[in-house]
C-alpha cells in the first residue's frame, strides 16, 4: 500500500480504450476540472500533454499516462518540499481557518521529528478556546515532546514569548506553534501574525521560520481562495494540505502550486499520528492519474 492509496484516482486513461482522441482529451479536462484543479491550470495542463504527445510521437494511453504523470509532477514543484530546520531552535507557524487540521498536524509532525531525534516544543498559541490548549497537549503526550501554554484568552503573542524563552533555555531543536482560526478578517490575521513574528525576531533573532497554512483538500475551491487570503496576509512558506484520505479533489495540490507558486511541504491521509507524510511531487502525481 502506497501512502496515497487513499487518494481517489483520476482513472480516465484506464477506462478510455487506447485511442487519444479529442474525446479523451475532453474527458481527461473534465476530469480534473472535477478534481478541483481549476479552470485555468487545467487548460495548461491538458495543453502541455498535447504538445508532448506530438513531439515524442505517444501512440499509446500507457504512455500517454506516464507523460501526464510528468507534467503534472513538474506543476507540483514549486519550490523547496522541506522544511527548513536549519538552525537551533527554529520556528514553525501553523496557521489556516478553524478546523482544518492545524493542531492534528502539529501532533503528528512532532512524533516525527521527535521520532528523527530532535527536541520538540509545541507552542498553544490558539488562547481563543480552553479546548485548544487541551488537545494540543493530548498531541504533545502521545507525540512525547514539550509543551507551553497559559491561560484561556491570554495575548497569544506572550505564549509565544514564553515559548521561545523555554526554547532557548531547554536546547530545543524546534518550536512549533498552534494558531487561532477566528482570525476572521485580514487585518486582524495580519496585526496578529505580525506580534507574533516580531515576538519571534526579537527573541530569536535569524533562526529558521517557516509558516505553512493548513488546507483542508476536501474544501476545494474554496481552499485555494483561503490560501490566496493568507499568502497576502502572512507570507506563507508552504502548505500542509489534510483530509486526503477519501477524497476526490486530489487536483486542489496541483492549483495551488501553480496558481500560488508555493510548495505542498506536507499532506495529511487521515486522523492518526502516522497519517502525515513530507509530500513527494512524483508519488502524489503517480497516484493522483
Ligand atoms: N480524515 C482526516 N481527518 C483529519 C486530518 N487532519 C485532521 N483531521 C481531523 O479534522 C478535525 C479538525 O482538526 P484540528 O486539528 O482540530 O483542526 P484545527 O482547528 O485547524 O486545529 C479533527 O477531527 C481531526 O481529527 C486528515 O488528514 N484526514
Ligand atoms: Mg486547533
Amino acid at each position: 500500500m502506497g501512502f496515497f492509496d487513499k487518494l481517489k484516482k483520476i482513472n480516465i486513461f484506464a477506462s478510455f480504450g487506447s485511442e487519444l482522441t479529442d474525446d479523451f482529451y475532453d474527458e481527461l479536462e473534465e476530469s480534473l476540472i472535477l478534481a478541483d484543479t481549476g479552470m485555468d491550470v487545467t487548460l495548461e495542463l491538458v495543453e502541455e500533454l498535447r504538445r508532448r504527445v506530438r513531439q515524442e510521437g505517444i501512440k499509446t494511453m500507457e504512455e500517454a499516462r506516464s507523460c501526464m504523470v510528468r507534467v503534472v509532477a513538474e506543476a507540483l514543484n514549486a519550490g523547496d518540499q522541506e522544511l527548513d530546520l536549519s538552525t537551533k531552535p527554529s520556528v514553525v507557524l501553523f496557521i489556516g481557518v478553524n478546523g482544518v487540521g492545524k493542531t492534528t498536524t502539529i501532533g503528528k509532525i512532532g512524533a516525527q521529528l521527535k521520532r528523527g531525534g530532535k527536541k520538540v516544543l509545541f507552542c498553544a498559541a490558539d488562547t481563543f478556546r480552553a479546548a485548544a490548549a487541551e488537545q494540543l497537549t493530548i498531541w504533545a503526550d502521545r507525540a512525547g515532546v514539550d509543551i507551553i501554554k497559559q491561560h484561556e484568552g491570554a495575548d497569544p503573542a506572550a505564549v509565544v514569548f514564553d515559548a521561545m524563552s523555554a526554547a532557548k533555555a531547554r536546547k530545543s531543536d524546534v518550536v512549533l506553534v498552534d494558531t487561532a482560526g477566528r482570525l476572521h478578517n485580514k487585518q486582524n490575521l495580519m496585526n496578529e501574525l505580525n506580534k507574533i513574528s516580531r515576538v519571534v525576531d526579537r527573541e530569536l533573532p535569524g533562526c529558521a521560520r517557516e509558516t505553512l497554512l493548513v488546507l483542508d483538500a476536501t474544501t476545494g475551491q474554496n481552499g485555494l481562495i483561503q490560501a490566496k487570503q493568507f499568502k497576502e496576509a502572512a507570507g506563507i512558506t508552504g502548505i500542509v494540505l489534510t483530509k486526503l484520505d477519501g477524497t476526490a479533489k486530489g487536483g486542489i495540490a496541483i492549483a495551488i502550486a501553480k496558481e500560488l507558486g508555493v510548495p505542498v511541504k506536507y499532506a495529511g491521509v487521515g486522523e492518526g499520528i502516522d497519517d502525515l507524510k513530507p509530500f513527494n511531487a512524483e508519488e502524489f502525481a503517480q497516484a493522483l492519474i
